[in-house]
């Protein structure tokens, strides 16, 4: 018989993507989304469409315990992958009590209606690099956490459940340590979709200027869709246990900004400093970067860069979407959201590098 999966938090793009992934092997897949007036299925559309049969979406809430375990006897999944959750750490900083109930708490209700109802699944929890905080880089699974935002914090609390329950129970539960991933279903609040997204306006003559915060924060950032993966390869081990899943490359803000620019033909060169500092196009002048002061966060993270070894060495787990084509699928992928239609004319060659 064909394995359940229960995936929370399957409208965003980690949910699309793994849904996408069970599917194709033959799971059937239930999902679990907020209710909300306007509905934030797009992501799922194609897929409800391919997979009548195959793919369930359920209304639930983390913050909803007896819910939880009403999904859980009526589903009785094989797999559950915890992707929900409130997951932008800016925002963090300004709903901590929201981020704690449906991160932390939210992980709690799961794993007790588990234990409760004595289910025999094997669980996957979607732990955060941004644990690590300002931890000296290279992370891996040894690194000690330093959480320094709201959201952090909530992640490490969810973190140390699913270990505590995995050694109280004997609970096959697991944690991905992810680092950022990305990828075109990425939403557009988070700092490269928000730029691929700004050019192809830019392109579209829509707006003038991309207003941006730390360019020098430097991230470890893969594609969303082998990371999808790595959560399935962890839920096929004999043993449960916690994986690093990163590139090991790091690049600052900056240096993904200059990427993105180049790739349409507009090279940047930069003028000033601090928040005076502006973005210009090369060839022409025009301003088009700006920052921001209200785009930093009260504490910023200085270097995230993993370490996979673990994941590599056990899973057999490693990238295959190289940097310059993961900014390439992006930017292809907004231009011809945004200006195809439009502006048809407008649209440039998208060059990808090496
Ligand atoms: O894209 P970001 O918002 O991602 P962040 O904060 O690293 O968190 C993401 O990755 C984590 C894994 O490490 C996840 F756990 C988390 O859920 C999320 O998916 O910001 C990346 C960097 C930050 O240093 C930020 O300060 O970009 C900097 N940044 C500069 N300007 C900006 C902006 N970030 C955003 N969102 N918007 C800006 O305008």
């Amino acid at each position: 018989m064909a394995k359940a999966a229960l995936i929370t938090g399957i409208t965003g793009q980690d949910g699309a993507y793994l849904a996408a992934f069970l599917l194709e092997k033959g799971y059937s897949v239930h999902g679990m989304r907020l209710y909300e007036a306007t509905p934030n299925t797009q992501r799922l559309e194609t897929l409800l469409s391919e997979y009548p049969e195959q793919f369930h979406l359920h209304y639930g809430d983390m913050t909803d315990g007896g819910m939880l375990t009403r999904l859980l006897v009526q589903v009785r999944p094989d797999e559950i992958y915890n992707l929900a959750g409130l997951s932008h750490v800016r925002v963090s900083f300004d709903l901590p009590e929201a981020t704690a109930n449906i991160n932390a708490l939210g992980t709690l209700r799961l794993l007790e209606a588990m234990r409760i109802l004595n289910l025999n699944a094997r669980f996957y929890q979607a732990s955060s690099s941004e644990m690590f905080g300002n931890a000296p880089a290279p992370q891996n699974e040894k690194t000690p956490f330093q959480p320094c935002s709201p959201y952090a914090a909530s992640k490490l609390y969810a973190y140390w459940l699913v270990r505590t329950y995995r050694d109280s129970y004997a609970m096959h539960a697991s944690n991905g340590i992810l680092f950022n991933h990305e990828s075109p279903l990425r939403g557009e609040e988070f700092v490269t979709r928000k730029i691929t997204r700004a050019i192809a306006d830019l392109v579209a003559g829509r707006s003038d200027t991309l207003r941006l915060g730390n360019l020098d924060a430097r991230r470890d950032w893969g594609h969303a869709r082998d990371y999808v993966e790595g959560m399935w390869m962890m839920l096929q081990q004999d043993r449960p246990d916690d994986y690093v899943l990163a590139t090991g490359e790091t690049r600052a803000v900056r240096d993904f900004v200059e990427a993105a620019f180049t790739a349409i033909g507009m090279p940047l060169v930069w003028n000033g400093a601090g928040l005076q500092e502006k973005g210009l196009c090369r060839r022409t002048g025009r301003t088009l970067i700006e920052i921001d002061e209200s785009l930093f966060r009260p504490q910023e993270i200085t270097c995230l860069c993993g370490d996979a070894a673990k994941a590599r060495t056990i899973l057999g787990w490693s990238p295959k979407t190289g940097f310059d084509a993961m900014v390439h699928e992006m930017l292809t992928s907004d231009l011809d959201g945004v200006c195809a239609n439009d502006h048809p004319e407008r649209v440039p060659d998208v060059y990808v590098a090496g």
